[in-house]
């Protein structure tokens, strides 16, 4: 067995441990009426056909996702802390994930759409009775609000897949955005990678309020020295391995990675097409446009982030790498909640929240920079990591096995940071996702990283060399 880790977790936020349950119901208020206000937004933007469409065999209809947000706030926040009633116990299996795929959805007997909106406003009613009337304290469920919380990050987490969905359907757009900030251009970002010394880090919290179970508990990992690109992999520089014929050439490839090029015949980042010219367009919530060279790839499953790694003679970083680069200070030796500090996101720290309907450019993001000089780890896009789903040493289950636990050891890859589909309360430097190293339709793209050489790690660990 593996031992549970006994050190104490010098991320922790001292605001946090003491807020008051007054704070911390306003702060639930405000959270669960912002992905109130998402969801509306992403359901109110098409038709009731549109809604109860299946726009692609690997989507829910937007409507399921709708009334399935409404059943798990139901389930957790009115029948379990609110000790209420259920107000539809019919419609429980229709909207629990695991019994019927997203492909079989739209042949299902759901609510209809007026239904469903009628049902999220009504659970939603309840949950807020249920708010104000529950004492957060005496059960770990409740203790500074995790479960509603953890209702929080689940509306939040299917708008981002409900964007996805958006993504995928054909027509004209309906969704729209301010651009995102500016970059300062290639020529002024300065250096492409970054050392990280040898030596230990906290990886995962035992002490953030609402980090769930995946991302528990605290434990020191030490990694040799590495190297990680300061910025994501760019369209530009994808662009040159698409074009250098890096979808043909199976010694960039794993094996599987190989197979599955082959098979699903990928030649570039999903929503992308070139025309006649030469010219690499994409399509973006209905808006064709010509590939833009300095924003993150996005787009690409972990075979293709992989294979490109490959072709720059790099890797993937690991899961731990990631984590250390995005969150260690090495004047402290203590891990952040967030890249450049404890603060919560704010518009200047990170690409999140759906601000903008795509990645913002390379630098766009300095007040977001990581201690060790990595940029935008959180928002633009989620980054494949050469990890496996697997919990970390001394994980528990909490409060439900079918959110982690049950995909532990399962076919998927880590995915870390976040997307610009993101909302900051469901993303911090230990939040962990993953998916199928096959799926693409979601926000996804990378950064390389590599082992350091004799000559780097003896640098950062102050050996001298010899040389000057
Ligand atoms: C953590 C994004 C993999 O969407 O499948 C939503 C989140 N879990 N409802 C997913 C989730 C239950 C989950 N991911
Ligand atoms: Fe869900």
């Amino acid at each position: 067995m593996t031992e549970v880790p006994t050190v104490t977790d010098p991320a922790a936020p001292d605001g946090d441990a003491t807020e008051s349950e007054a704070a911390v119901r306003d702060r639930v208020v405000r959270l669960l009426e912002r992905s109130r206000t998402r969801s509306i937004a992403l359901t109110d933007a098409v038709d009731e056909a549109d809604l109860v469409a299946q726009h692609s065999p690997l989507m829910s209809p937007l409507v399921w996702d709708l009334a399935h947000i409404g059943s798990q706030e139901e389930l957790w926040l009115v029948r379990d802390v609110g000790g209420r009633e259920p107000l539809r116990p019919e419609i429980d299996g229709l909207y629990d994930a695991f019994q019927h795929s997203r492909a079989s959805r739209v042949d299902l007997p759901l609510l209809t759409p007026p239904e469903a909106r009628a049902y999220v406003a009504e659970v939603r009613d309840k949950a807020l009775d249920a708010l104000g009337s529950t004492p957060l304290r005496g059960r770990r469920l409740v203790e500074h609000g995790f479960a509603f919380g953890m209702i929080v990050q689940h509306e939040q987490q299917h708008d981002e897949t409900m964007l996805a969905t958006h993504q995928l359907r054909a027509g004209a757009p309906v969704l729209h955005a301010e651009p995102p900030p500016p970059g300062p251009g290639p020529a002024r970002l300065g250096a492409r990678e970054v050392l990280v010394p040898a030596g230990p880090f906290v990886q995962g919290t035992s002490t953030e309020p609402w980090a769930l179970d995946n991302e528990r508990p605290a434990h020191t990992v030490d990694l040799p020295a590495f190297v990680i690109d300061t910025y994501p992999v760019t369209n530009a520089e994808y662009t040159a391995f698409v074009e250098a014929g890096g979808y043909d050439d199976p010694r960039w490839w794993s094996a599987r990675g190989w197979a599955h090029r082959v098979e699903a015949d990928l030649r570039a980042p999903q929503f992308w097409e070139r025309d006649a010219s030469g010219t690499w367009w994409r399509r973006r919530f209905g808006v064709v446009e010509p590939v833009p060279a300095d924003e993150p790839v996005v787009h690409v499953c972990f075979h293709e982030a992989a294979a490109y790694a490959a072709w720059v003679g790099k890797r993937l970083p690991t899961e731990a790498e990631w984590e250390k680069a995005a969150r260690h200070d090495p004047a402290t030796g203590r891990s952040r909640r967030y890249p450049w500090g404890d603060e919560e996101p704010g518009a200047g720290h990170a690409n999140l929240g759906q601000r903008h309907l795509q990645p913002a450019p390379l630098g766009a993001y300095p007040a977001g920079v990581s201690a060790l000089g990595v940029h935008q780890m959180l928002g633009d896009v989620w980054e494949w990591c050469d990890s496996g789903w697997e919990p970390y040493p001394g994980f528990e289950m909490f409060p439900y096995p079918e959110y982690s636990q049950v995909f532990f050891g399962g076919d998927y890859k880590v995915l870390r940071g976040g997307s610009f589909g993101t909302d900051p309360s469901a993303v911090r430097a230990t939040f962990r996702n993953w998916d199928h190293p096959i799926r693409r339709q979601i926000f996804s793209g990378f950064r390389c990283a590599r082992d350091a050489s004799a000559a780097e790690a003896a640098e950062s660990s102050g050996v001298p060399t010899g040389g000057r």
